[in-house]
C-alpha cells in the first residue's frame, strides 16, 4: 500500500500563487530551481579510526565497492596505508563524499588540532569506527567533535568476525551474541565518559546483515531533510525496505517534473499527446536508474561484491531502461510504448494532485500522461531493484 497522504507532504513554495495566477513560466522556474537543488545537495561523510580499525573497507561499501582491482576505491590493507585525508565521492552522487581520514592514533596531533587539521567543518558527521569497542583516543576525538557541535556515531566493525567465531560455540545464539558485544562497547564508552551511547555494529562484507541499517535510520532521522534524500540515493540497497523508500522519495518528485513538463512543453513526443522536455526526462530517468544502482557499472560492482555474475542479476531485469544508456532515443521509444498502455492505468494520485496544486485544465492532460508515463517507467525500474537484490542477496 502507498502511503497516499505524503503525497501533499513537499510543497515548493511560489508555485501554486503562479499556477493559479495563470504564469506557467514563472511555475516552472521555481520547480526547475528546486529540482536542481534537490540534486546537488552536498553530503559529506567523515570516516575516523584506529589504523587497521577497517575505515577503507567501510568507505568503499558504502559504495559499493569492492576493496581490489578498483583504481577507484580506497586501498585497505594490514599496514598503515591511510595517512592522509582522502575524499571518495560516491560513483553515481559525486556530491556525496565520502572522507577516509586518519586515525587520530596515527597522528601526532592532540584531537582539537587533529580536527583543525581535516577541516572538521566540512563535514555532516563524523563516523567513528573501531574493530575493539573503542579506545581512549575514540572518546577523546569524539568529546571534540561534540564540543564542535557536530554529530558522530560509533560504528564497530568486523562483525562477521566475532559471528564466526562463537558461531563454532555449541550453544550459539546470534543476537545474544550481539548483544554481548553491544553492551560490551557501551560498557567500555561509559567507563571512558560516555554514557548510553549508540553502537552500531557492522560488516562491511556483509552490509545486509547487522546494524548498518539502523544506522541509516538514525542517520536519516538526525540527519537536516534537505540532506535526507542525499543520502538514501546513495544507501546501497541492502533490503527491500531502502529500495521502497527510494521510490517514495521520487515519486513525489515526480509529480513536480509532471508539473513541469506540463507547463514548458517544449519538444512534442512522436505517438503521445504530451510535450516534454526531453533533457529532463532523461535526467529524471537516469536518476531513477542510478539510485536503484541499475546502471552497468553499478550492476558490475555488485556482481563483483556479491559473487553472482552479472549475467544472473541481469537475467531477472526486465525494464528496458536498466543495464542501459539513457538516451534521449531509447527514452523516446520507452515512453512511447509505455504511454499506450499506461492509459489503462488509473492515476488516481495524478488527479488529485492536479486540484491541490491547481493545475489549468489545459496543462492537465499533458501533466497526467508524463505522470503515468514515469510513474510506469519508475515502478518498473523499482521491481527490478527488489528483484536484483533479491537475486544478490536475497537468502
Ligand atoms: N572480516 C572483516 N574484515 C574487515 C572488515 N573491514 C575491514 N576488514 C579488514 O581489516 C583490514 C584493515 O582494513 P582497512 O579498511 O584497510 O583499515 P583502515 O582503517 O583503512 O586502515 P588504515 O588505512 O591503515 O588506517 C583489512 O584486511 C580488511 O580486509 C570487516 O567488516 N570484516
Ligand atoms: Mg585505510
Amino acid at each position: 500500500m502507498e502511503d497516499k497522504d505524503d503525497l501533499y507532504m513537499e510543497d515548493i513554495p511560489g508555485v501554486k500563487e503562479a499556477l493559479q495566477n495563470n504564469d506557467t513560466a514563472a511555475a516552472a522556474a521555481k520547480i526547475e530551481k528546486n529540482l536542481k537543488q534537490q540534486n546537488n545537495i552536498a553530503l559529506n561523510i567523515a570516516i575516523t579510526g584506529e589504523s587497521g580499525s577497517g575505515k577503507s573497507t567501510f568507505v568503499n561499501a558504502f559504495r559499493g565497492m569492492s576493496d581490489d582491482e578498483d583504481s577507484l576505491s580506497a586501498p585497505t590493507g594490514v599496514t598503515e596505508t591511510t595517512l592522509e585525508v582522502t575524499p571518495y565521492p560516491h560513483p553515481n552522487y559525486p556530491n556525496v563524499m565520502l572522507w577516509d581520514l586518519p586515525g587520530i592514533g596515527t597522528t601526532k596531533f592532540p584531537a582539537k588540532k587533529y580536527l583543525k587539521l581535516v577541516g572538521f567543518q566540512k563535514f555532516d558527521f563524523f563516523i567513528i569506527i573501531s574493530d575493539t569497542c573503542f579506545r581512549e583516543n575514540d572518546v577523546k576525538l569524539a568529546q571534540e567533535i561534540q564540543k564542535m557541535k557536530k554529530n558522530f556515531y560509533f560504528v564497530r566493525s568486523k562483525i562477521d568476525n566475532n559471528m564466526r567465531a562463537e558461531r563454532r560455540k555449541k550453544d550459539f545464539n546470534k543476537e545474544e551474541t550481539l548483544k554481548v558485544i553491544r553492551d560490551d562497547c557501551v560498557q567500555r564508552l561509559g567507563g571512558l565518559g560516555f554514557e548510553s551511547p549508540q553502537v552500531f555494529l557492522v560488516s562491511s562484507f556483509e552490509l545486509h546483515l547487522y546494524d548498518f541499517n539502523l544506522l541509516h535510520e538514525t542517520l536519516d532521522r538526525e540527519l537536516p531533510s534537505k540532506k535526507r534524500d542525499a543520502l538514501l540515493f546513495v544507501m546501497p540497497n541492502i533490503n527491500p525496505e531502502i529500495i521502497r523508500k527510494k521510490k517514495k522519495t521520487l515519486k513525489l518528485r515526480l509529480y513536480w517534473l509532471a508539473t513541469l513538463s506540463a507547463a514548458g512543453a517544449a519538444v512534442p513526443l512522436p505517438g503521445l499527446s504530451i510535450a516534454v522536455d526531453a533533457a529532463l526526462l532523461v535526467g529524471a530517468v537516469t536518476h531513477y536508474v542510478y539510485a536503484f544502482g541499475l546502471d552497468i557499472p553499478s550492476l558490475q560492482r555488485l556482481s563483483d561484491r556479491t559473487g553472482v555474475s552479472y549475467t544472473d542479476l541481469h537475467a531477472v531485469i526486465i525494464s528496458p531502461l536498466a543495464a542501459a544508456e539513457i538516451t534521449k532515443e531509447l527514452l523516446q521509444k520507452v515512453m512511447t510504448q509505455v504511454g499506450r498502455t499506461a492509459s489503462l492505468i488509473a492515476a488516481e494520485e495524478a488527479f488529485r494532485f492536479i486540484p491541490f496544486i491547481g493545475i489549468p485544465v489545459a496543462m492537465g492532460l499533458s501533466f497526467t500522461t508524463t505522470y503515468k508515463v514515469l510513474n510506469v517507467i519508475l515502478s518498473e525500474l523499482a521491481e527490478d531493484a527488489e528483484k536484483v537484490f533479491e537475486k544478490a542477496l536475497g537468502q
